[in-house]
């Protein structure tokens, strides 16, 4: 499937090609018809409970607020699934807890790994909810929004690090999964103009700092074994503010909707042809 990264080019694929609530309905019929298993990962603070509430439904409504704290406890989906845990288990922020730990160890279990992975990225702009955690940041030097995306650009390389090698472990294993990943480059409503510089550096395409870690990864346990590709989205556009400066916010409605369709079509591509 040909993925679109420019609000423009998706919105003018994917508007109204569906209701989004259908997409999701599909979606969620396929995970639970195959018992599909798919784990949201990404640093604290990225992005990924939005965009499972999207996903899900609550995110879509126009009074949705986005969470204000990190998560405690994992998010599962119930929503619209007749009560039965639903196949989606997004990993919680909340370090200090030995939760985040505990998920993780439990969706890359060698012996029963998850199928597919949703890790999500926003080119540096994490959302940072504690006080404390953002005076810290800022007294360590950290003054600038571009000095907080170097920050954060850095982790998602550990992040994406340590992630591949759970997955590596898991694929020791004869069970070869999780045998697909989907870069899910979120709050592209922040970086519109940018994405000549995002496309590359988080797709399959180009070799960066980042794609070079999926790419050793999938060398190491055979290309037959794993796929991997990446899509801009945004979950909840809202600007987003450090000290003094403001980064503004700036996609329609409608693009951001066309984004949650194709992020919702590539899910579904890659639960099929697994
Ligand atoms: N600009 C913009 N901001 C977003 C978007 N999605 C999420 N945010 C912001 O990022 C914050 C963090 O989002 P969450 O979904 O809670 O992040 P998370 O990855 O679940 O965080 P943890 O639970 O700490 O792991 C939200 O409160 C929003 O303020 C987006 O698409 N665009
Ligand atoms: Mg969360």
């Amino acid at each position: 499937m040909d993925i679109l990264w420019t609000g423009p080019a998706v919105k003018a694929a994917w508007d109204n090609r569906e209701d989004l609530a259908d997409g999701w309905q599909r979606l969620l019929n396929l995970l639970l018809g195959r018992k599909t298993r798919i784990a949201f990962t990404g640093l604290p603070g990225v992005g990924k409970t939005v965009l499972f509430d999207c996903l899900t439904g609550p995110g879509l409504r126009s009074t949705y607020q986005p969470p204000k704290t990190a998560s405690a406890e994992e998010d599962t989906g119930t929503i619209n699934a007749k009560r039965r845990r639903m196949a989606l288990t997004v990993v919680p922020g909340q370090s200090a807890s030995t939760t985040r730990m505990d998920t993780l160890e439990h969706l890359f279990d060698v012996e029963k790994p998850v199928e597919g992975v949703i890790h999500v990225v926003s080119h540096g702009y994490i959302e940072v909810r504690n006080l404390a955690a953002r005076e810290t940041l800022v007294a360590s030097g950290l003054k600038s929004i571009a000095d907080l995306r170097a920050h954060y650009l850095a982790q998602e390389i550990e992040d994406i690090k340590d992630l591949c090698h759970r997955m590596r472990r898991c694929h020791q294993d004869q069970k070869r999964r999780p045998c697909w990943l989907i870069v899910a480059v979120t709050k592209a409503d922040l970086f519109p103009h940018e994405m000549s510089i995002v496309r590359p550096y988080y797709s399959p395409e180009n070799t960066s700092a980042f794609s070079g870690v999926l790419d050793q990864f999938q060398r190491q346990v055979g290309e037959d074994n794993f796929s991997w590709s990446a899509l801009p989205v945004a979950g909840h556009p809202q600007d987003f503010e450090w000290g003094d400066e403001t980064t503004k916010s700036s996609i329609s409605v409608e693009e951001r909707n066309a984004y949650l369709r194709q992020f919702t079509a590539v899910i579904q591509s890659k639960c099929l042809t697994r």
